[in-house]
């Protein structure tokens, strides 16, 4: 999601970006680019044109920083008013209560219970707080056993199913139980908005409640047509906030961003995925970032801490420092990359790389060469790796061999691996990180990443 968008903005800055000085007639043009990037993306016109009066007056009324360009002046006002229309902070959720009490709504298959035990799973890892899921679906068949079974995946009670038990009598009983969790999800069956006798069942549900939240799922493929749905479901329920899900599918993102503005009820969380770990925190500024191609440095630290086991880090670390880097690291090194996701979602992380990641890709520098390096590596036989001196021809021949590459392949991680060892040792004799940060700079200015920012290019 936003990838589209994003492309169409970061064109519209490149466009800009070479001026020294800016006329009212460049940042209308820029203005009216910006226009058509956002409603492709499916954000609805009122939003738009609201959002781009915002831009307008500040852009055109702006002071000349010093030591500031005027396109990344530009790309601040964007960003910030991108920020604001999507919400500003997104503190969480606060569960500041015992029991603190979620109810879940949405149409059918909006990915309700799916995003009921992400939640549940969220909430006790992040928060370390005890949670019980029930589901008061008793119109589907399989419905309530569905929660079940997350349940039992993830580690989170459930509450027990009473064949033939009506909703409100769930909730009823479910309430004896309560006061021996921290926080309790209710998952509701899927309705459509303009079914009145559902929409009574959910509004009667709440009543019995008293949740502290209230959250929609809403399916990102929808489109607008999702916040006119959103619009439908906060009348009758008093929304607290919207979970987007499937923005792993090919949706534009439109509703994700119009949200906010359209119905007031900021998006919360983005489900990515199937499975439970995929639901992250909707950070109104990080997504501002990683739509304007900034980057999103912070989610990137966050996800690697995550996933990446520290020590294991910390060893590789000390090793290439001390210059003793050898195919076993190299294999350890690929094995946390592929934790992380694939090099191209990596990528798009990173500040001023984002913009460039498809030509990278298309130059070779993605996972498949990343697959066939390991392979070569995986044939080494473990003295091998931890010898690459001894790596003579007959030996290349086999490894190419049982690796099914040609023996350039294998010349080429040698030379990939002795040009990594010689720069750890360079850099190592240099004194360390400002060894690194003095590399950086030789290399941007023999022209090799021409594309590096300057840190200067991203501070405004
Ligand atoms: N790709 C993708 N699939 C999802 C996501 N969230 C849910 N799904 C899938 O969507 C389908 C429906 O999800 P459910 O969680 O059963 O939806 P629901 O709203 O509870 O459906 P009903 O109870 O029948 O109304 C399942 O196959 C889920 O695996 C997501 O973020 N991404
Ligand atoms: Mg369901």
């Amino acid at each position: 999601m936003f990838e589209s968008l994003s492309k169409k903005l970061l064109r519209t800055f490149d466009a800009i970006r070479g001026k020294n000085k800016l006329s009212e007639t460049d940042v209308k043009d820029a203005l009216r680019e910006i226009k058509i990037a956002l409603l492709e993306a499916d954000v609805s016109l009122p939003v738009v044109k609201n959002l781009l009066q915002k831009i307008e007056e500040k852009a055109i009324g702006q002071q000349i920083i010093k030591d500031v360009s005027p396109a990344n002046q530009v790309v601040k006002i964007v960003n910030d008013e991108l920020v604001s229309m999507l919400g500003e902070k997104n503190d969480g959720l606060v569960l500041d209560k015992k029991p603190y009490i979620i109810l879940m709504s949405g149409l059918n298959g909006s990915g309700k219970t799916t995003t009921t035990a992400k939640l549940a799973k969220f909430i006790q890892k992040k928060y370390g707080k005890s949670v019980l899921m029930l589901s008061t679906d008793v119109y589907r068949p399989q419905a309530r056993e569905q929660l079940k079974i997350w349940g039992e995946k993830i580690g989170v009670a459930t509450l027990p199913i009473v064949e033939g038990e009506k909703a409100l009598d769930i909730i009823k009983r479910a309430k004896k139980s309560f006061a021996d969790f921290d926080v309790v999800l209710v998952d509701t069956a899927g309705r459509v908005s303009i079914d009145s006798d559902m929409m009574k069942e959910i509004s009667e549900i709440k009543k019995m409640l008293c949740p502290d939240d209230i959250f929609l799922c809403v399916d990102a493929l929808m489109g607008q047509d999702g916040v006119n749905v959103a619009k439908s479901f906060n009348d009758a329920l008093g929304l607290t906030g919207i979970i987007m899900t499937r923005v792993d599918g090919d949706a534009r993102g439109g509703s994700a961003l119009s949200m906010k503005a359209s119905i007031g009820v900021p998006v919360k969380f983005l489900g990515s995925g199937e499975k439970e770990d995929d639901l992250e925190l909707f950070f109104p500024d990080r997504i501002a970032s990683r739509i304007l191609g900034m980057g999103d440095i912070v989610s990137l630290v966050e996800k690697a801490q995550e996933k990446i086991d520290e020590d294991e880090a910390k060893k590789l670390t000390d090793r290439l420092m001390s210059g003793q880097f050898n195919f076993e690291d190299m294999l350890s090194q690929f094995k946390q990359v592929k934790k992380l996701g694939s090099i191209g979602g990596i990528m798009k992380f990173i500040p001023g790389i984002s913009g460039i990641a498809d030509k990278l890709q298309s130059a070779g520098m993605n996972d498949d060469m990343m697959k066939k390096q390991e392979a070569i590596i995986l044939s080494m036989t473990l003295k091998e790796r931890r010898n690459p001196d001894i790596l003579l021809l007959g030996r290349k021949k086999r490894i190419a061999k049982g690796a099914g590459v040609s023996l350039s392949d294998v010349e080429k991680l040698i030379k990939h691996y002795q040009k990594t060892k010689s720069m750890m040792e360079q850099m190592n004799n240099m004194g360390g990180l400002k060894g690194l940060m003095q590399m950086a700079k030789q290399m941007k200015d023999s022209g090799e990443f021409a594309n590096m920012p300057d840190l200067g290019d991203l501070k405004f």
